[in-house]
Formats: structure tokens, C-alpha cells, sequence
């Protein structure tokens, strides 16, 4: 074993959490297979063999935005060929009732009123309270902030009174101001987007976290990104989940090429290895495609997200991946990998356990597996709420 490998299981062994040096080191190690290995021990000391996934629909319900960040080709301007806006009735079209989480976030819309958004939810709950919203990133939530002149507190407030249950981890980018500087400087930086997690937290709103990798970031600030959010953690206990995302290029130049898949796992495992508190670690199948994400479950990944029904963010950027996944194809990819299928809802209460079916294994392509459902223990509990 590597020395550096040698050295991170035996503090793992005794209880003590990664510093900076050792997941730097981490970084540089040429053996992926023994640090897959390591984050996959940690994985399942503590999930098992479950490999999570949920029934749910991003939206996006409108593209234009008032910044015009250099890294991303998502956001537009009114009046552009390619810039849309939903009415509510059009966000309420793409929700249906086997959804248990709609994730929605857009661009910074200049001029719609604060009670479109808190309308869209009561629009939402309305017609499908069961489904949880996961909704508006922190820089989303700091720009409703100051338009509409409301705390902090008080935005999130009013969004849970409509249905909010939860933020999505988006907006974070790297957590470096030389980046910021360079590729979004007029977004939120570090401290605002750390302080509105935390605000969340404390109103006893969950929330996820992500990093943006594989642009012009080194590897010193990935790692101070994910010591930034640990940090965090220990204090309100608030993260489900770490989300890392790989950067899809597009059309901006920023880079030539998406980060490798070896530098994807890399960055999976050692995500797993430093958050000894944050339960979640989730190989995004959408920027790694669905073959790493299968893989990414034994570098340490318990979750590969969900069915997500129609991708606009990173497809605005030519991502390879298809827009969306059903059922049967995620629970196909996780038995595949060897792990068992655990249908979750937006904070990870469990929903249905789908069990072994070895007959599914060797699946040709195009056929659904059976699905053999086992409701889970928490299926009465969770089921009414
Ligand atoms: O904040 C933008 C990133 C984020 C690109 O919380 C890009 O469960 C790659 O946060 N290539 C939004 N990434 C998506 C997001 C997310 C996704 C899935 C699950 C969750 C969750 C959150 O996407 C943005 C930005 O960091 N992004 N453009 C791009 N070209």
C-alpha cells in the first residue's frame, strides 16, 4: 500500500478526521484503486451496499438572469434567442404525482415580484403535497434578500410556510476569491453563501452542498472548499449531502476539456474520506455520465441522485449525459454495481428498498428489470407525511 494510504487508514482506524496536508496528498496518489478502496470501507461501515436514488424533476423555470458569470452558459438575457420564462400553470405542468422531490433553482430574473415564487409553491403543494421542494440556491436566496428587501430569515420563513423543505447545494462554486474573481464576481462569495447554509440550519432547513471542479481551480482550493464546508458541519449539523460537480466546458472557453474520470473518482473518494460528518456523498450521474457514476458507488459514493426528468443547466453546456433516467434504468445501474437500490425522498428518508434480484444482473440493454419491491421499515412512518 502507498504510504499516504497506509498513513490515512491508520487515523481512520483511530478516529481521527483527514487534515489539509494528508488530502492534498491524497490528490497526487498514483493508486486510485487503493484510495477507492479506503473511501469504500468508510461507505459501508456506513450505508452497506445501499446506493440511494430519488423520483424526482429539476426545474428550471426561467434562464434569465442579471449576472453573466464567465463560466457558465446556462443563464441569458431577455430578448435572446434562446431565453425562456415559465408561468406558474408551466411549472405546474412538469410535476406529476409519482415525483417525491421537485429541485428547482433559475437564474436571477430581474424583475419577477416575490409572490410569483411563493405563489409557485402554494401552486405546488396545492395540487401535490406529497412532493418536497428542494428549492433556490444561497445566491438565489441572498438576491430575494436584498430585491425584495426581507432577512434572510425571513425569506426562508415565508418559502418554508409555502412548502420549502429543503436547499439545494448549487451556487458554492469553488470557494476561492481568486476564482470567484476571475469566472463569477459579481456572485455571492464564501462567507455570504456559508452564512445563508447556516441561517438554514439553524431555522432547521437541510440543505446540500456542491463544489465546481475540473476549471481554473487548484487542488489546494478543493481542498480548503471541502475544509470550509466540514467546518460548517460540525457546527449545525445542517448538510445532507456533497455534491461534486465536474465541469461541463460548453461553449465558454474557460477550459478545452471536462475534468478525466480518474480525477472524478479522485475527487468522490477523497470527498468521502474528509466528511466524516456529512452522511451523503453523491456521484452526479448527469456531469460524470452514468458509467463513473456506477463506479463512483465503490469510491465511496452512496448516492447517484435521481430520475431528474429534463437537465437544462449543464446540457445548456453540451453535457453528454441524457436529460433524464427512469426508474428502472438508476435501479438497473446500481445492481449492476453490485449494490441495492434505495429509493429515498428529498432529506433521505427511505421509501422502498428494492432487493437483490440476480435474474436483473445481466440485464440486456433496453429490457426494464423486474422490480421486485420490498417497502421498508420506515415505509408506514414516512408514507404520511
Ligand atoms: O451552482 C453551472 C453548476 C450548479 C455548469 O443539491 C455547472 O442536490 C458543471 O447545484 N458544468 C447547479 N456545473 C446544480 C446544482 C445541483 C445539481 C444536482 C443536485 C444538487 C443538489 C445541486 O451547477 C451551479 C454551478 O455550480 N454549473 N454551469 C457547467 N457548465
Amino acid at each position: 500500500m502507498e504510504p499516504i494510504l497506509e498513513r490515512v487508514a491508520h487515523r481512520l482506524q483511530r478516529g481521527q478526521r483527514l487534515g489539509r496536508a494528508e488530502a492534498l496528498e491524497l490528490f497526487e496518489t498514483p493508486d486510485v484503486i487503493g484510495l477507492g478502496r479506503l473511501a469504500d470501507q468508510i461507505k459501508r461501515a456506513r450505508w452497506s451496499d445501499r446506493a440511494h436514488f430519488v423520483i424526482n424533476r429539476q426545474i428550471n423555470p426561467s434562464n434569465v438572469c442579471v449576472l453573466s458569470c464567465r463560466f457558465c452558459d446556462f443563464a441569458t438575457k431577455r430578448g435572446r434567442p434562446n431565453a425562456y420564462e415559465m408561468t406558474i400553470q408551466e411549472v405546474l405542468e412538469r410535476c406529476s404525482p409519482e415525483l417525491r422531490e421537485v429541485h428547482i433553482v433559475g437564474g436571477l430574473h430581474p424583475d419577477w415580484p416575490w409572490d410569483y415564487y411563493l405563489d409557485m409553491f402554494r401552486a405546488i403543494k396545492r395540487e401535490f403535497p406529497h412532493i418536497q421542494i428542494k428549492a433556490w440556491t444561497a445566491v438565489e436566496i441572498d438576491y430575494f434578500s436584498k430585491k425584495f428587501r426581507l432577512s434572510v430569515e425571513e425569506v426562508l420563513q415565508q418559502l418554508r410556510a409555502v412548502g420549502l423543505t429543503a436547499l439545494p447545494g448549487g451556487g458554492a462554486e469553488v470557494f476561492s476569491e481568486r476564482v470567484r474573481k476571475a469566472l463569477f464576481p459579481f456572485k455571492i462569495g464564501a462567507p455570504r453563501w456559508l452564512e445563508i447554509h447556516r441561517i438554514a440550519h439553524r431555522l432547521g432547513i437541510p440543505s446540500n452542498a456542491t463544489l465546481l471542479y475540473g476549471h481554473m481551480e487548484t487542488v489546494e482550493e478543493r481542498v480548503d472548499h471541502l475544509l470550509k464546508l466540514r467546518e460548517l458541519q460540525d457546527e449545525t449539523n445542517g448538510f445532507m449531502s456533497f455534491i461534486p460537480l465536474a465541469y461541463q466546458p460548453g461553449k465558454t472557453q474557460v477550459v478545452r476539456r471536462q475534468a478525466s474520470a480518474i480525477d472524478d473518482l479522485k475527487t468522490i473518494a477523497i470527498a468521502r474520506l474528509v466528511f466524516d460528518n456529512v452522511p451523503h456523498i453523491k456521484a452526479y450521474w448527469v456531469t460524470m455520465g452514468e458509467e463513473i457514476a456506477s463506479v463512483a458507488l465503490h469510491f465511496g459514493a452512496d448516492d447517484i441522485d435521481g430520475t431528474i426528468g429534463e437537465e437544462r443547466i449543464m446540457h445548456a453546456a453540451d453535457a453528454a449525459s441524457p436529460v433524464s433516467l427512469t426508474r428502472g434504468r438508476l435501479v438497473e445501474l446500481i445492481r449492476e454495481s453490485g449494490c441495492t437500490p434505495v429509493e429515498r425522498d428529498a432529506v433521505y428518508d427511505t421509501r422502498q428498498v428494492y432487493d437483490h434480484d440476480p435474474s436483473t444482473r445481466l440485464t440486456t440493454a433496453g429490457r426494464e428489470p423486474s422490480l421486485r419491491v420490498v417497502p421498508s421499515k420506515a415505509e408506514s412512518r414516512v408514507e404520511g407525511r
